[in-house]
């Protein structure tokens, strides 16, 4: 009975043990001592600084907007570049603090992610949402890292132009000019979050398995062996 039921058991085992090999996969800035490698493109007269204090919490960095007429964006160090896939049906968050909420450029999108086979941008616009920020107070922003929550070329992407970009980002973006006009917009705690899903080794499968297999032929000889 137990021998005829070996291959479910195997296949069950494998399921189970592949089920316990996810493990939370995180990148992260949350720039506790230092700029974490940020940078910023746009405006020539604005400047992207760090503070060591009063960010949510501790340290985090800002863009003061000079209001020369070109739009200002955080870049993302090299960390968060490269092959994402496994982020996918993850999520992408950050936390971002306004100076002022005043004459918003409504159709701004909050962040992109830019790869070999395209650009990304957030579904979600500064219009959407500029009435539930208050001006002065950190506002936590998330992203699905699905389709759905953004656009390729103003279209919704299909999965397979989501997955090639998120396989090969190679920078990333979130907006650091909101307004008509002069400003501060602070940022932290950039954080791509999911979950790996690796796949057992073969050899640790049929160890496992040879394993299994001697473990339950010793018992059935035992049991066979007992006197009647
Ligand atoms: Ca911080
Ligand atoms: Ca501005």
């Amino acid at each position: 009975m137990i021998l005829k039921s070996l291959p479910a058991v195997i296949v069950f085992l494998i399921m189970w043990s592949g089920k316990c090999l996810a493990a939370p996969i995180t990148i992260e800035s949350s720039f506790d001592y230092n700029t974490e490698g940020w940078g910023r493109i746009g405006d020539s007269g604005s400047s992207l600084r760090y503070s060591s204090s009063n960010g949510n919490p501790d340290g985090y960095i800002y863009i003061q907007d000079a209001a020369r007429g070109t739009v200002d964006w955080f870049i993302a160090p090299n960390k968060f570049n490269g092959d994402l896939s496994e982020f996918l049906n993850g999520v992408f968050s950050f936390d971002i603090r306004l100076s002022s909420v005043s004459n918003p450029i409504l159709d701004y999108s909050i962040a992109t992610i830019m790869g070999l086979d395209g650009e990304l941008q957030t579904k979600l616009k500064v219009g959407n949402i500029i009435g539930d920020i208050r001006a002065g107070q950190w506002t936590t922003l998330q992203f699905q890292l699905t389709p759905d929550d953004w656009l390729l070329g103003g279209k919704t992407a299909s999965l397979a132009e989501f997955t090639s970009i998120l396989s090969s980002v190679t920078q990333i973006r979130i907006l650091g000019d909101w307004r008509s006009g002069a400003e501060t917009v602070s940022l932290d705690n950039v954080r791509f979050s999911g979950d790996s899903y690796a796949v057992p080794e073969p050899s640790y499968v049929g160890i496992f398995s040879f394993g299994l297999m001697g473990l339950l032929l010793f018992r059935r000889k035992s049991t066979n062996s007992v006197p009647q």
